[in-house]
């Protein structure tokens, strides 16, 4: 899949202000600082259209990028950010769930993982609670310049193993922009399942 087009949409808390035009939803979850907005940037091969944080769980609403002119990748707030007070993480939580349950509008998730974080039990709760959504989920590793060969395939092992998926992820790095052709393309597959109407692999 080729990028042609990026542009960032809206912000929104409220389902009511979802974009709801028929084009099918990308969303990109993981824990708060794992590197989302990095890679949505490097995916669209631009340096700031969404804004990466110094200050982990800066992202606090849903934002959404349209891409193409068909598709909408979106952002959505991190999880496990200690400095999230109770009422807050319950509000984040709620929009989370509603907006991955408003029927059809999300084709498919990227959830990333931090290759170094393998036993993450905050990727653990939120990857099971999002898979009850049903929707297609691909896991991806982030920040892979941190680790050297070796210890990257033993790494992946354990996300594997630990997260009891189907398949290792796919290693990305947004400071050395890898990994981009291959999550690409894996999104292509996803939007062209839910464009012939089956739902892709469950779970
Ligand atoms: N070395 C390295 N650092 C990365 C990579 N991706 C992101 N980072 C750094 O990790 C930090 C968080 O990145 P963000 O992209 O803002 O993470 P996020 O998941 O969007 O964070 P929140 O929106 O706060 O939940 C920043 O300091 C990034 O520079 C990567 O591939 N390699
Ligand atoms: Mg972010």
């Amino acid at each position: 899949m080729q990028i042609k087009s990026a542009e960032f949409v809206k912000s929104a808390q409220h389902p009511d202000d979802y974009p709801n035009d028929g084009r099918p939803h990308i969303a990109v979850a993981g824990r708060s600082n794992v590197g989302k907005s990095s890679l949505l940037n490097m995916l669209v091969q631009r340096k700031n259209l969404v804004k990466t944080s110094q200050m982990p769980g800066k992202t606090r609403l849903i934002n959404f990028f349209l891409i193409n002119d068909a598709f909408y990748l979106v952002d959505i707030p991190g999880f496990g950010y200690a400095k999230v007070g109770r009422e807050e993480k319950r509000q984040m939580e709620d929009a989370i769930e509603t907006y991955f349950r408003k029927s059809g509008l999300v084709a498919g998730m990227m959830y990333l993982v931090d290759i170094r974080m393998p036993d993450s039990p905050v990727d653990k709760e939120a990857i099971q609670w999002l898979n009850d959504f049903g929707v297609p989920m691909l896991v991806v590793a982030t920040k892979g310049d941190k680790l050297k060969t070796e210890q990257t395939r033993k790494a992946l092992a354990e996300i594997t193993k630990f997260h009891a998926l189907p398949e290792p992820p796919l290693v990305t790095s947004a400071d050395k922009k890898t990994g981009r052709e291959a999550v690409l393309e894996q999104l292509a597959m996803v939007l062209e399942s839910a464009a012939s109407g089956s739902s892709g692999a469950k779970g």
